[in-house]
């Protein structure tokens, strides 16, 4: 596998003087449930603070003034919910219709436990052409979906990111002798990361195994990220990332160098942040509020 890590850092398009918001994409992300409402929400913030053009929130109706409260500058859907205030397998309905009306797809921060949700995230992965960055329960879902109901081996048919962290990574590989390479003292996670990206006989499989030092691979190359500290290791982090990988893809990076420059930068807010309030007190929101001087700093 080639080693992109020493490689320029992916830029972004120049903002044209004459740009509109559409030049910079449309971004759909799914997640959210009763008692995870901020996990959707950061994830939204992050993607408008790392440019994309219009940023659209999936939830379930119970927690949908809670997400809109949350932040004036993104809109929110509210969707149809299952009785624990949980999306599940009919907003398939809901959402299909809209495939093609986002540029980028992401699925996963708070969306809940995979008994309701499996259905939703493994069939968007197996039959959705449109971009996909999925974390978090997506994964789970995903996880879950393949182990009850599928078939067939798994090939997406669109572009996808993944963005596990080991525990999520080993419940995605079903806790073989892959997950044992992604974590523990014999870890070698680029093996780890390149195996499962290229058991995708498409290509279209990016993966972002995170942690200290978040591998990034699409099975032919891949690049270890060196910016982030120990202060990340709070919860939301990885759904701001998510929001900043979506952000990147809706602006027309590819999904390798929008995983690449995304972790990137989201340990660049984390190393910000950390400067500005220590590795004890920052949390996930100070990583959000860090990116515009990271951005800053990349150009
Ligand atoms: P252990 O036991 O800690 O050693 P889960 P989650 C393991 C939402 N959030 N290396 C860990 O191991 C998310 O979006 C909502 C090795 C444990 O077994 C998700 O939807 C927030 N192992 C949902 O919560 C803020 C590691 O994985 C398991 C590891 C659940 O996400 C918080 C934990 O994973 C959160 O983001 C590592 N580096 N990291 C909100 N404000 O709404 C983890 N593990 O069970 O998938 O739990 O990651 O918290
Ligand atoms: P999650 O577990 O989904 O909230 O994701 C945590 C995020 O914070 C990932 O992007 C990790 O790479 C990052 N992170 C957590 N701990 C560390 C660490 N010790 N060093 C660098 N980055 C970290
Ligand atoms: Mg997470």
């Amino acid at each position: 596998m080639h080693d992109a890590s020493d490689e320029p850092l992916p830029t972004l398009p120049p903002r044209r003087p004459e740009s509109h918001k559409g030049d910079f994409g449309r971004a759909m992300i799914v997640g959210g449930s009763r008692g995870m409402a901020g996990a959707v929400a950061m994830a939204g913030m992050a993607c408008l603070r790392s440019g994309a053009g219009l940023a659209t929130l999936g939830v379930p109706r119970c927690i949908g003034p809670v997400v809109a409260g949350f932040c004036p500058a993104y809109m929110v859907r509210e969707l149809v919910d299952d009785d624990p205030g949980v999306l599940y397998w009919a907003n398939l309905f809901d959402l299909a219709p809209l495939e093609h009306d986002f540029d980028v797809w992401a699925l996963g921060p708070g969306l809940g436990e995979p008994e309701q949700t499996a259905e939703l995230s493994g069939r968007m992965n197996r039959e959705w052409n449109a971009p996909l960055v999925i974390d978090a329960d997506g994964l789970n879902g995903v996880a879950s979906y393949e182990e009850r109901y599928a078939s067939e081996p798994l090939i997406p048919p669109g572009p996808r990111v993944y963005t596990p962290h080991p525990g999520e990574f080993g419940r995605l590989v079903g806790h073989d002798a892959l997950a044992e390479k992604a974590v523990g003292a014999d870890a070698d996670r680029v093996e780890a990361a390149g195996e499962f990206a290229s058991r995708d006989p498409g290509g279209n499989t990016v993966i972002v195994l995170k942690g200290h030092r978040t591998v990034i691979s699409d099975g032919r190359q891949y690049a270890i990220n060196t910016t982030g500290n120990p202060g990340m290791a709070t919860g939301g982090s990885g759904d701001v990332l998510t929001g900043v990988i979506t952000a990147l893809i809706a602006q027309g990076l590819t999904t390798f160098d929008a995983a690449r420059l995304g972790a990137h930068v989201h340990g660049l807010a984390g190393d910000l942040a950390c400067d500005r309030l220590g590795a004890v007190s920052m949390t996930a929101v100070d990583l959000i509020d860090s990116l515009p001087q990271a951005f800053v700093q990349l150009s």
